[in-house]
């Protein structure tokens, strides 16, 4: 299998079919690929409207929640029990758009740093309204200072990257906006690629701009600090003798000595 698609939602109910037929339709004969969805604990029938689709399709999986534990937990359990080495996040509410995932695929294969890298997409021609662009743009532009990731766009949910690079990441509630600089603080690269961006397809946000932006900032300084404190050590193996000396010193048959 080259793809783990993992998709974490909550209260999603009527998004999940239309974006998992998008999935097959792009993807189908063009990788050997899975969909995972993490369900996080919905009230609404997300969960069982996936294991409906999931007797039809199958490379179609459901992971689930017992209560709500937050989107990074979802991905990071997404990852956790995907198949794949390679991962590919979307959100779930069809703002992503999975023809893009071919072009990153592409990009992931091509590049050399690929053990430690990150593809994260940048949204052009953002469909949201206009507050939440202005407290995205702020957002963006506070954290890219205070941190120096560069990253112009850690909200798109489209990312793609090895699933052992996200397991080594420390993990916390909300770390899914911190991946660019979680990835370059493990010495990994981070390239944004352009994607689209959809409205949203059906049902409700479940994040408001105001609850976004302080937690944002109290995870800032969590993150600021994480990064203070990496353990980068160069090490590397000594090798005190080459084999032609080590074979000269490899002590006799004790007989011999004797
Ligand atoms: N598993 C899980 N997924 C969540 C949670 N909150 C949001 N999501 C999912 O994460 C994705 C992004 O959340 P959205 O509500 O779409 O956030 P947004 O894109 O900023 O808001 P909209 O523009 O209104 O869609 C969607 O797939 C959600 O279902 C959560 O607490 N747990
Ligand atoms: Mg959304």
């Amino acid at each position: 299998m080259d793809l783990s698609i993992v998709i974490p939602v909550r209260d999603e109910e009527a998004n999940i079919a239309p974006l998992v037929n998008e999935i097959c339709a792009v993807l189908d004969g063009v990788l050997a690929y899975e969909i995972l969805y993490v369900d996080d604990g919905s009230r609404d029938g997300t969960a069982a409207e996936i294991a409906r689709l999931c007797r039809e399709v199958p490379q179609l999986r459901l992971l689930r929640h017992e209560k709500s534990c937050g989107q990074s937990a979802a991905i990071l359990s997404g990852v956790k029990g995907a198949r794949a080495e390679w991962i590919a996040t979307l959100d779930g509410d069809g703002q992503n758009d999975p023809a893009d995932i071919p072009r990153l695929w592409r990009l992931a294969a091509e590049a050399p740093a690929s053990p430690l890298l990150l593809l994260a997409g940048e949204r052009q021609n953002r469909r949201d309204r206009w507050s939440k662009r202005q407290a995205s743009r702020l957002a963006n532009s506070v954290r890219r200072r205070l941190l120096g990731d560069g990253a112009r766009d850690t909200g798109c949910g489209l990312k793609l990257f090895p699933r052992a690079l996200f397991l080594a990441l420390p993990a916390f509630d909300h770390m899914h906006r911190f991946l660019p600089a979680l990835v370059l603080r493990e010495g990994g690269v981070v390239r944004q690629v352009p994607v689209n961006d959809r409205p949203r397809r059906k049902g409700i946000s479940k994040y408001g701009n105001f609850d976004r932006l302080v937690i944002g900032i109290v995870d800032l300084f969590g993150v600021g600090w994480l990064e203070r404190r990496a353990l980068r050590p160069a090490c590397r193996e000594e090798r005190p003798f080459e084999e032609a000396d080590a074979a000269a010193v490899i002590p006799l048959p004790r007989r011999e000595r004797l």
